[in-house]
């Protein structure tokens, strides 16, 4: 049976999931679980994941939710390519070490986009109060800065941790930055116009996965184009 992969293209977890498929040639059907009308909420899907969020998987009859684990599953049952996710125990244990602090560190990044821009401008909720917003924007930096001074190591290799390949943790962490063109053009240059070494290794991630690195991008420009339109209704309303 082909393996189902349960999400939204706007999720950018089920977007690490689906990429990861696509590079590897593993043979899925992306099941559409419309975040926006919030049929993640559903009893069918609650029904695969009581937790209600996505990605998750059925390969066969084998259901598995989070991620990190999906993405650890797929590469072992499918023989990914090493470099993926590395046997060798210190390599290993390096990625791991990246892919733990995903939830904590560069995941810590989307709460901020979600509360001031998504939820006003895409879900026609309230913007998040200002100063949870503030320390959203602390989180950000702060996870930004750890990837900018420390996880890239270019002198090395173009890949997190100087690795002349991708490892899953490339992908989990740059769907994070795309998330950044929903944020105003200033303040993506704000976020990423300093950082120089994110800038070039996020322009190798997208290189190197072409063309399914678009592929699992294709709603951006019409998100994009919805949320430009309702930051200029609220301005217009507000002015
Ligand atoms: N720890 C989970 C987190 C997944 C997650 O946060 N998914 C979001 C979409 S990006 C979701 O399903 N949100 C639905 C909700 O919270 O209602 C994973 O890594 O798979």
């Amino acid at each position: 049976m082909t393996l189902k992969v349960y999400g939204d293209l706007q999720s950018q977890p089920v977007r690490a999931v689906v990429l990861f498929c696509l590079v590897n040639n593993i043979r899925h059907e992306l099941v559409n679980v419309s975040l926006i009308k919030n049929e993640n909420k559903l009893p069918g899907f609650k029904a695969i994941n009581p937790a209600a969020k996505m990605p998750v998987i059925d390969d066969d009859g084998f259901i598995l939710t989070e991620s990190l684990a999906i993405l650890r599953y797929l590469a072992a049952s499918r023989h990914a390519p090493d470099h993926w996710y590395p046997a060798e125990v210190k390599s290993r244990a390096r990625v791991d070490s990246l892919l733990d602090s995903y939830h904590t560190n560069i995941r810590q990044t989307a709460p901020y986009i979600k509360q001031k821009e998504l939820l006003p401008c895409l879900w026609g909720l309230p913007r998040g109060p200002d100063a949870l917003i503030k320390f959203h924007e602390t989180n950000m930096t702060t996870a930004m800065d750890l990837v900018e001074e420390y996880y890239l190591k270019p002198e090395e290799g173009p890949f997190l941790l100087g690795a002349s390949q991708p490892s899953l943790a490339d992908i989990l962490f740059a769907f994070e930055y795309t998330q950044t063109q929903f944020l105003p053009r200033e303040e993506q240059e704000k976020f990423l116009g300093s950082r120089s070494k994110t800038k070039k290794w996020l322009e190798v991630v997208e290189k190197s996965f072409a063309p399914h690195f678009g592929e699992v991008h294709k709603k951006f420009p019409d998100l994009i184009k919805k949320i430009e339109m309702a930051r200029r209704d609220h301005v217009a309303e507000g002015a």
